[in-house]
């Protein structure tokens, strides 16, 4: 018999268009060589356009799926999409704070690409004081690292990447990677940031198109190479460089956004090409 495959358990909602949520990290842990574990947080509604409705499942039955897996296989890495209630962020919390030596990839789901509200003020605060603590690494695009950081009496400032990251790290997670996607730059400029500082900064070329489920393939790669042993800085970067591939081999299924192809390796015309400066 083969040895298994490292596991990576993803709490995520599912999200039929295939393109973000549960089915993005599936494709994304399967591609690299990890067996996906899943615990569907949600389940939305919703086309390649936007997301129409969501339903949170009882967080008892987040907490009973993922007890039973943990119970019966090592788990590798957590990783954390879409949580859609403050209950099932507590239950998770108190799930994985039983696992302290595994790392946890969190990524901080806040709008659609569209826009449409994924998590309401309320579970914004219990992701900082529950959730945050636990990660390894969070890994918010700008505008979301932006609302995570913000507190309530200086509701109107907007912090510097930089000073968001401070404050992200302060609240206790190990490091944070802020994605440059939305920022008005002429290459996507991401930066990962631990204790000391800066410990990476690469710029991508700008891909023409919007997609949808980049941010979930980016955080699930970096949970499958952490799973692989590559240390974190090495994970932050071969993570991108799936990403960038996934997104550049993408396709328009449907009238809506992109979806990045995943499995771009496996396809007859692959072409390879990177489009990473590194800094
Ligand atoms: O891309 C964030 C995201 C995560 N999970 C689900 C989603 C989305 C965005 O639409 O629908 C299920």
């Amino acid at each position: 018999m083969s040895q298994p495959p490292p596991t990576v358990l993803s709490f995520a909602a599912s999200d039929s268009t295939g393109g973000a949520g549960i089915q993005a990290d599936i494709l994304t842990l399967a591609s690299m060589g990890c067996h996906p574990l899943t615990v569907i947080t949600a389940v939305t509604v919703q086309d390649t356009a936007g997301v129409d409705d969501v339903l949170a499942l009882d967080p008892e039955w987040v907490v009973d799926q993922a007890r039973a897996v943990l119970e019966d296989m090592p788990v590798h890495v957590f990783k954390i999409g879409l949580l859609g209630s403050v209950e099932i962020i507590t239950a998770i919390a108190e799930v994985i704070s039983d696992y302290p030596n595994i790392p946890l990839v969190l990524d901080p789901v806040l709008a659609s690409g569209r826009g449409d509200e994924l998590a309401s003020e309320e579970m914004v605060a219990a992701m900082r004081e529950l959730l945050l603590p636990q990660a390894t690494i969070i890994t918010p695009n700008s505008l979301e690292a932006r609302r995570l950081a913000q507190d309530d009496e200086d509701d109107d400032d907007m912090p510097h990447l930089n000073q968001c990251a401070g404050r992200l790290l302060h609240m206790g997670c190990e490091y944070v990677l802020i994605t440059g996607t939305h920022e008005n730059t002429s290459q996507v400029v991401n930066h990962l940031y631990g204790t000391d500082g800066i410990v990476r900064t690469d710029s991508w070329d700008r891909l023409a198109g919007s997609y949808h489920g980049s941010g979930c393939t980016l955080a699930s790669a970096i949970a499958a190479a952490l799973a692989n042993g590559l240390p974190i800085a090495e994970g932050v970067y071969e993570a991108q460089e799936y990403t960038w591939q996934s997104l550049k081999a993408g396709f328009r299924p449907g009238m809506g956004q992109h979806l990045p192809d995943r499995l771009f390796w496996a396809r007859e015309d692959h072409d390879g090409g990177n489009g990473s400066k590194e800094k």
